[in-house]
């Protein structure tokens, strides 16, 4: 086959170690008349604030005028075309100009559509949009940003969706040749491998060095990200590499094809053995984090739980299970149990062991939850991710059947072999024990309306008329809780029916603060598009780590009632400080404020429905008196179903 006649082409290498040289030299050089590096003399310079660009040097230096147009078609615009390959529907960033190149492709180039670009303030809250994103849409974003300074505000963020298992695809942006890039803030914005910093937390990462290597690496890093268990993978993409023209040296550019691949199911003897055990236990019970990644998984859950009549605990990373179906109990019941299964449970030590942290000697102090014959299986597929330095993997916990796979996946084997596994003689008791837990759970139920009928007059206002005021102001539209921050005692998930995957998202996974605010954007961008109503209950403190997330939805158009739990506090610090003063026969020190030095947002307080005012929503408060919530929650709601985002600031009970 003919060679094809190569493209008319600029080296990127020389186009830069001109512009570079001009730079450098113009900084140098007396104000009145530039010389160049071959003791010419050239135009005086200009006075300019910034280290000059390509462009700029070039103007100033009059380093020839027809220092090119870039010849043939830019490396960045194939990126967009694998980019799209993938069908990946938004782009959170912030803008830097180590990727500015991609930028432009894909704005000009991809017509700012698949993706579209998302303007964000903060790094944390575009990979935090992409977080509660995809919990929604079971799809993933991804992030551009500086490769530097923009990672390391995203960092937490990652940490987050990598403690959450789910995926994102960072790509940031660093220039790695030091001979050719601009010196400068773009050197000082560069570094040899800029994923050294989440390598702990992230599934993969990759620093292509060809276009077609990047072709590989982000199909590859999409299949990763995309394969239970999920999580976040970084690429570190060369300036160079975006800006330079295609050079295709005799060698046609390809796309791979993605094929997503099957998740990991539990080995078939193992899946045998852990039925045998549930079939003929006496009192199963099944706890449950991340168990569901879908509706389906939901499904799967209940059809288990009823064959067995087993008691269920929603731990909560997901809407696992029905908060209305009979068998939902509390986290106690793991004491009556003789087989436990754990599916996808972050933590099984603490599931099965308490730990108290103000022993006696002020060191901490663990006792076992259950008895001492009880049998614990587990599917997690955790365990196929975990890495050394970060601990998220929890306490050491032995386990009798432990299935490195995917819970959900695992589910239609397990119901199947739990069927076939039960004994004709145990179906009567097994449909005795569903009787018993039909009544527990009614009782229940009405212990939990009775404590949240607890200070339903007081101001502020207590997190349970809170809670259940929003409730019934959504409670006939198809809506979704985003995001609870903060704690409000749980309430949405004891009282609110939550019976759709979507109806809660479970929280951050790092429990790292400030992941509301972004995650409702992003979850509600999602179901914006889904035609859902998006409510998210929002903490003062959560919020104001970044809150011009605020903005990004108003100026994108992302409905989202914020309804805040504003304490005015870190609450949990508060009663972390507080316990400890307590601990040591101290009185904790105020300072004038309500919770213990540093732990108090107050004095001033915050004015955050002016806040959201200022960045585009509706905004209202601060309500104090529980009998106006109720009103303006009802605007709110008129609000948000009319395209604005709406926040209500309510001064609410700590906890
Ligand atoms: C990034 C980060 N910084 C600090 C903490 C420690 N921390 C845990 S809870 C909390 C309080 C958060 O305040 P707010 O969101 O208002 O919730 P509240 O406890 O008041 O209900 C803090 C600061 C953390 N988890 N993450
Ligand atoms: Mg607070």
């Amino acid at each position: 086959m003919a060679r094809k006649q190569p493209r008319p082409e600029v080296s990127r290498r020389k186009f830069l170690a001109a512009a570079a040289v001009a730079g450098a030299t113009t900084a140098l050089a007396p104000p009145a008349k530039a010389a160049t590096t071959d003791g010419s003399i050239s135009a005086p310079r200009r006075p300019s604030a910034l280290p000059p660009t390509m462009q700029v040097a070039v103007a100033e230096t009059a380093t020839p005028k027809e220092l090119p147009r870039i010849g043939g078609v830019p490396g960045s615009d194939f990126m967009v075309d694998v980019i799209k390959t993938l069908d990946i529907k938004y782009l959170p960033s912030n803008p830097a100009s180590s990727f500015r190149a991609i930028h432009e492709s894909l704005i000009n180039y991809g017509g700012n559509k698949l993706p579209e670009f998302l303007t964000c303030a903060h790094e944390e809250s575009a990979v935090g949009m992409a977080h509660g994103y995809f919990k929604v849409a079971g799809k993933p974003l991804m992030t551009l940003c500086h490769g530097t300074v923009g990672l390391q505000h995203a960092t937490m963020a990652i940490y987050n969706a990598w403690c959450d298992r789910v995926p994102v695809i960072i790509v940031g942006g660093n220039d790695l040749d030091a001979a050719h890039r601009p010196p400068g803030v773009p050197t000082i914005h560069s570094a040899q491998d800029i994923n050294a910093l989440v390598r702990d937390f992230t599934k993969w990462d990759d620093t292509p060095v060809s276009l077609q290597h990047f072709a590989q690496s982000f199909v590859r890093a999409y299949k990763i990200a995309m394969t239970p268990p999920y999580g976040p993978v970084a690429i570190s993409l060369d300036a160079g590499l975006q800006q330079e023209p295609i050079r295709n040296n005799g060698e046609k550019l390809y796309i791979p094809r993605y094929v997503p691949t099957s998740p990991p199911q539990g080995d078939s003897g193992a899946v045998k053995e852990a039925a045998r055990l549930l079939a003929n236990a006496q009192n199963p019970v099944i706890v449950v984090d991340r168990a569901a990644r879908s509706e389906n998984g939901v499904q799967l859950l209940v059809q288990l739980a009823e064959a067995l009549q087993a008691q269920v605990i929603d731990q909560g990373g997901r809407m696992n299970f029905p908060s209305t179906h009979y068998l939902r109990r509390p986290p106690t019941v793991v004491g009556n149990a003789d087989v436990i299964l754990g599916l996808e449970v972050t933590d099984f030590w603490a599931t099965v062991n308490t730990y108290i942290d103000n022993g006696e000697h002020g060191i901490g102090v663990n006792t076992t939850k259950i008895k001492p014959e009880t049998k614990l299986i587990s599917i997690n597929s955790s365990e196929l991710l975990t890495k050394a330095n970060y601990q998220d993997f929890q306490r050491f916990q032995s386990v009798d059947v432990s299935m490195a796979a995917d819970a959900e996946s695992t589910l239609p084997a397990l119901i199947e072999a739990v069927k076939s596994a039960i004994p004709d003689d145990r179906k009567a008791a097994i449909e005795k024990r569903g009787e018993a837990a039909r009544k527990a759970f009614a009782e229940a139920r009405e212990r939990t309306k009775q404590a949240a009928a607890l200070a339903w007059d007081a101001s502020p206002v207590s997190t349970a008329r809170l809670v259940m005021e929003t409730w019934a102001q959504i409670k006939d539209l198809d809506w979704s809780l985003v995001a609870s921050s903060g704690n409000v005692s749980n309430w949405p998930r004891r009282l609110w029916p939550m019976e759709k995957y979507y109806h809660w998202l479970g929280a951050s996974g790092g429990y790292g603060v400030g992941y509301g605010a972004p995650a409702s954007v992003g979850a509600a961008l999602a179901n914006r598009d889904l035609g859902r109503f998006s409510v998210s209950i929002q903490s003062d403190g959560d919020l104001m780590y970044a809150p011009g997330v605020l903005w990004t939805a108003a100026r994108h158009k992302i409905p989202l009632l914020a309804v805040m739990h504003n304490n005015r506090g870190y609450h949990q610090e508060v009663m972390h400080v507080q316990r400890l003063s307590n601990f040591r026969n101290r009185v904790a020190s105020l300072g004038g404020d309500m919770g213990p030095i540093g732990t108090s947002i107050e004095n001033p307080d915050i004015e955050y429905q002016k806040l959201a005012e200022s960045m585009g929503w509706w905004g209202k408060g601060p309500i104090k008196d529980p009998a106006q919530l109720g009103p303006a929650l009802k605007e709110a709601v008129a609000v948000v179903k009319s395209g604005q985002p709406a926040l209500l600031n309510v001064w609410t009970q700590p906890r």
